[in-house]
């Protein structure tokens, strides 16, 4: 069991006050808060080793280069990845996505496919539709069911098809669904595909075992597991990132350069030309270090409750749909009330101190199924609290009495 006074302490945004009221956290999934051990390991790395990293001979060179290298130790073993060069370092999952949609352009041939879901985040749908106009392949869906479920008796049959790759998240953004990975991962496999994993909602609940679930790529940020924005992390199998040519090109992902002809560093340098976010990487290792001390059994049984108790509660609201009624789904809650536009209630509930987000949530295909412009959304975090909930849900009444 959390002791949740003790871990809200961990993070000092929590007892601030917006618009004159206690700030209720609830969208954490657009970026987690941090933690005390975090903020503070930022100013440390540049209070006491500071230099840019694999470069120098000089010793907070040497430091830096350690710190920075036992993180990607730490995340290989976070995610189970059989190798450290398989984890490379990057801004977040929208440069990972682009990473490896920019790579498949030099293996797609006019008439390949590839597979996206119905359920995707634009950074999981739109990279694949560049990459498709580059080559002349072609981006197909799979559907969803009026739960937010993929319906995998399709996926089976677009698997039919030329797919060469699928690009399905781990769980979806806008409605909270868990979809079976394990089983979409084999089924890829079986018909000849590799598959990449959006993970960007999926490791702020879960730790995923990549070799375990033997995806060929897994992304995610930083920032959405109590780490410094401008973090990222994409997994790929080393034959993969082998395959796939570099996406920049600039120092420290050389072997040699002439102007005749560069040849490429080995993994992970390849894929990190330029100085990183070195401060950033190193913190992702302390937030990851964290998660893992709250346990994620904890984190799973309080964001489980949250889910449970939330859910019931906004149900009792007259006029409240919820979209999203997954059987497998995180804590994430999206609904709407008959006649009033998701908007109006998000500013309403800002000006009683409460944080949602409000609109398409960069899913719009999404919005476009259900024929809503969009949702008003409450993700909640290990964190949160049932007292919180009972603040959502009074000021959602109060929200419907003011609109309606
Ligand atoms: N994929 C999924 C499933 C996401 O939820 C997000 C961000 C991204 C990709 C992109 O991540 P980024 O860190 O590169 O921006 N999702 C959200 C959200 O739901 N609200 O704000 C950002």
């Amino acid at each position: 069991m959390l002791d949740i006074n003790k871990i809200r302490s961990d993070f000092p945004i929590l007892s601030r006050q917006i618009n004159g009221k206690p700030l209720v956290y609830f969208d954490n999934g657009a970026t987690s808060q941090k933690p005390t051990v975090v903020i503070e390991a930022i100013a440390k790395y540049y209070e006491e080793i500071n230099a840019n990293i694999h470069r120098g001979v000089h010793r907070l060179s040497q430091l830096a280069t350690d710190a920075y290298e036992q993180s990607r130790e730490k995340i290989r073993a976070h995610l189970n990845a059989a190798l450290a060069h398989e984890v490379l370092f990057t801004s977040g999952t929208t440069f990972g996505i682009n990473l490896v949609s920019n790579g498949f352009a030099s293996i797609l041939k006019p008439g390949d496919e590839v597979l996206v879901s119905a359920l995707e985040h634009h950074s999981n749908i739109v990279p694949w539709q560049m990459l498709c106009e580059r080559t002349g392949a072609v981006l197909k869906v799979i559907p969803m069911n009026t739960h937010g479920e993929l319906i995998i008796s399709e996926y089976e049959k677009l698997l039919a098809g030329n797919v060469k790759l699928v690009a399905v998240n781990h769980i979806s953004n806008a409605l909270g669904t868990v979809n079976p990975i394990k089983e979409m991962i084999a089924k890829a496999h079986a018909a000849g595909a590799a598959i990449l994993i959006d993970g960007a909602q999926a490791v702020p609940h879960l730790k995923p075992d990549v070799q375990e679930l033997d995806c060929d790529f897994y992304v995610f940020s930083g920032h959405k597991i109590c780490g410094p924005t401008g973090t990222g992390i994409l997994y790929g199998k080393e034959a993969w990132l082998n395959k796939l040519p570099p996406y920049q090109g600039g120092g420290e992902m050389i072997k040699e350069v002439s102007f005749e002809k560069t040849t490429y560093a080995e993994l992970p340098h390849k894929f990190e030309a330029g100085t990183p976010n070195i401060a950033g990487g190193i913190v992702l290792g302390t937030a990851v270090d964290y998660m893992n001390a709250v346990g994620f059994e904890n984190i799973q049984q309080q964001e489980s409750e949250l889910l449970t108790y939330g859910t019931q509660k906004l149900l009792e609201i007259e006029g409240l749909t919820i979209f999203g009624t997954a059987k497998e789904k995180t804590s994430v809650i999206s609904f709407n009330i008959n006649g009033i536009h998701p908007y109006d209630i998000g500013a309403i509930l800002d000006k009683m101190g409460i944080a949602v987000r409000t609109g398409h949530h960069c899913a719009q295909p999404i919005m476009q199924f259900f024929g809503i412009p969009g949702t008003v959304r409450a993700s909640f975090a290990f964190y949160n609290t049932k007292e919180e909930i009972d603040m959502l849900v009074t000021a959602v009444k109060k929200a419907k009495m003011m609109l309606s």
